[in-house]
C-alpha cells in the first residue's frame, strides 16, 4: 500500500465504506463520526462535498474502527479474530529488526499543487472542528510530524495533533519525554526555530508507526521501510528540506518558533483520555509552504472516540510490544492484552505462575516496556482470558488483595491526564501513579485455593442434559 487512496479502495472492497455528502465542517462531521463510530456498523466515513468547499476536498475519518481495518492498515492478512490479530502482530514484530531508509524521489503527487508566500492559506481544506469546546479546528489527527534532530541527524517522524488558528499558522502539542518535543527543545536553546514538516493523510501505516513506541534514535521512516520490506519514496521539502512522503495527501512546511517569540493558545481538544485537554500557550507554527494532491484528503483518527467506541490500533500494537518484550524475559505468559475498555492505560497479562515472584517480575517488565501513561498493570491467572473484560474485572474482585497492590510514584503520563492538579501542572511535574495489581492466585498457597466455579459444561454433561430436555431447552 502506497497512499491513503488505496487504503479507501480496500476498504470500500472490504464493505466498510461509507460516503457521506453534503456535511459541514463545523460539528457535523465530528457528530458523525460519533454516532456512525459506536453504532453497530462503524465504517470508515468519506466526507465528501463539505459545505462551503470544492468537491473533492475530502476526508477519511474512523479508518481503525474495526479489528479489519486495522489488519489492512498494518499491513496484515486480514483477520477477524482478535488473539489471532495480536500473534500476527507480534510475528511481524519479532521479525529480524534491518532498518531500509527511504528514497528520495522528484516526481510525486505531493507536489501537484505547492503554495508558498502569500499563497499560503490553511483554510483552503474543510478542516473539521470536530467536538463542541474544541479551541479551533484540527487539521492534524491522523498525522505525521516530520523534524530532524540538529545533533545527531536523524528524522523523527511523530503522530500529533495540529490546530490551524490563521492562514498560516498552526499549532502543534507535544508530550514532555516524546521525541518530537525535545528535539524541539535543541533548536529553541541555539536560539533557533525548529523546521518542521506535517502531513495531513498518508497510508495509515504511517500513522501507526508515528504513533508507536520506537526508541529515540531510531528514524520512523526507515522502521516503516523496515515493516513494508520497501523503501518509502519521499521528496525533499521545497522550503524545510525535509523528507516528506512522495504519497502524501497534503504537506505543511514551516517553522516552531521559540516559545519567547510567538505562541498561540492551543486546545482544548476532547482526547483520548475521555477528557477535554486543558488550553495552553504552544509555540507558534509559521507555515511557509502547502503542498497538496490534486483532489486531497484529511485523515481524521479521532482519539475522543475511545470513550464509548471499540476503536484503534494502539492496543494491539502495544500487547504485541510487551507481549514480546515480556516473552524474553519470563516464562509463563500465556496473553497479553490492553483492553480498550481502560482506553490504552491498563495492561493485562494472563501468567501461568511457576515460582514465587513470577507475577510481580512480569508486572514489572511490562512497565518496563511500556510505561507512559500506565496507569494499571493487572496479572492474572492463566484460566482468565485477557481479551475478555468481565473475566478480567472477574480476576479483580476475587484474586485481587488490595494489601498488596504495588504504588509506583511519578510514574511517566501525558499532559492529557485529567488528575494531574492545577499545582502539578504549573510546576510541570507531569507523572502520575501507577500501580501493580496481582490479581492471581497467591503462589504460596495456590494449591490451597478455592477451585473456580466452572463456566462450561462438559460435552458429557451437555450431551446428557441436550438428550433429557430434547424441545425443552433452547
Ligand atoms: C491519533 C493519535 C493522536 C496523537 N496525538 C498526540 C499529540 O497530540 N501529542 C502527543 O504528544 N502524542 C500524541 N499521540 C501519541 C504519539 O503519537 C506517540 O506518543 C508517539 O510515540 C510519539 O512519537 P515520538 O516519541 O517519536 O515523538 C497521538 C497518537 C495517536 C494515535
Ligand atoms: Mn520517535
Amino acid at each position: 500500500m502506497k497512499d491513503l487512496r488505496q487504503f479507501i479502495q480496500m476498504t470500500e472492497e472490504m464493505g466498510e465504506l461509507k460516503t457521506i455528502e453534503g456535511a459541514h465542517w463545523n460539528l457535523e462531521i465530528g457528530a458523525i463520526c460519533r454516532l456512525v463510530g459506536a453504532g453497530s456498523d462503524p465504517r470508515a466515513l468519506l466526507f465528501d462535498k463539505i459545505e462551503g468547499y470544492k468537491a473533492g476536498y475530502r476526508i477519511l475519518a474512523n479508518p481503525f474502527c474495526t479489528d479489519k481495518r486495522v489488519a489492512l492498515g498494518l499491513g496484515l492478512t486480514v483477520e477477524t479474530s482478535r488473539p489471532e490479530l495480536v500473534r500476527k502482530l507480534r510475528d511481524k514484530l519479532n521479525e529480524p529488526l534491518k532498518l531500509i531508509p527511504p528514497v528520495e524521489v522528484k516526481d510525486a503527487p505531493i507536489l501537484q499543487n505547492v503554495q508558498t508566500g502569500d499563497d499560503v492559506d490553511l483554510f483552503k481544506f474543510p478542516t473539521p472542528k470536530w467536538q463542541a469546546r474544541d479551541g479551533g479546528r484540527y487539521i492534524g489527527t491522523g498525522d505525521n510530524v516530520i523534524m530532524k534532530d540538529p545533533d545527531e541527524g536523524w528524522v523523527n517522524v511523530s503522530t500529533n495533533r495540529v490546530q490551524i488558528h490563521d492562514k498560516s499558522t498552526a499549532t502543534i502539542y507535544f508530550a514532555p519525554g516524546k521525541h518530537g518535543g525535545m528535539i524541539r527543545e535543541k533548536y529553541w536553546k541555539r536560539g533557533q526555530s525548529c523546521p518542521v514538516a506535517i502531513t495531513c493523510g498518508s497510508e495509515p501505516l504511517l500513522v501507526v508507526i508515528g504513533s508507536s513506541a520506537i526508541p529515540w534514535g531510531m528514524p520512523e521512516y526507515d522502521y516503516a521501510g523496515w515493516w513494508k520490506k520497501e523503501p518509502l519514496e519521499v521528496i525533499k521539502g521545497p522550503t524545510t528540506g525535509l523528507p516528506i512522503p512522495a504519497h502524501a495527501e497534503i504537506a505543511l512546511e514551516g517553522e516552531m518558533v521559540p516559545p519567547d517569540v510567538e505562541t498561540r493558545i492551543e486546545g482544548p481538544f476532547s482526547e483520548w483520555t475521555g477528557h477535554y485537554s486543558p488550553a495552553k500557550p504552544e509555540s507558534a507554527v509559521r507555515i511557509k509552504c502547502v503542498l497538496h494532491r490534486n483532489d486531497p484528503i484529511i485523515l481524521g483518527v479521532l482519539p475522543f472516540l475511545g470513550r464509548g467506541v471499540p476503536y484503534g490500533h494502539t492496543p494491539l500494537v502495544i500487547s504485541a510490544q510487551v507481549w514480546n518484550h515480556l516473552d524474553r524475559l519470563v516464562p509463563g505468559v500465556k496473553g497479553v492484552w490492553c483492553p480498550p475498555e481502560f482506553h490504552r492505560n491498563t495492561i493485562v497479562i494472563s501468567l501461568a505462575q511457576k515460582y514465587g515472584g513470577h507475577a510481580k517480575q512480569a508486572a514489572l517488565g511490562a512497565l518496563s516496556r511500556y510505561n507512559y501513561s500506565v496507569k494499571y498493570v493487572i496479572v492474572v491467572d492463566d484460566d482468565i482470558d485477557p481479551y475478555n473484560i468481565r473475566e478480567v474485572l472477574f480476576a479483580l474482585a476475587f484474586r485481587a488483595d488490595p494489601e498488596k497492590f504495588d504504588i509506583i510514584r511519578d510514574s511517566w503520563c501525558d499532559g492529557l491526564e485529567p488528575l494531574l492538579s492545577p499545582f502539578k501542572r504549573q510546576t510541570e511535574d507531569i507523572t502520575h501513579t501507577a500501580v501493580l495489581i496481582t490479581a492471581c492466585k497467591p503462589y504460596a498457597w495456590m494449591k490451597d485455593f478455592p477451585p473456580a466455579a466452572d463456566v462450561n459444561v462438559s460435552q458429557q454433561l451437555l450431551e446428557q442434559i441436550g438428550r433429557k430436555f430434547k424441545g425443552v431447552l433452547p
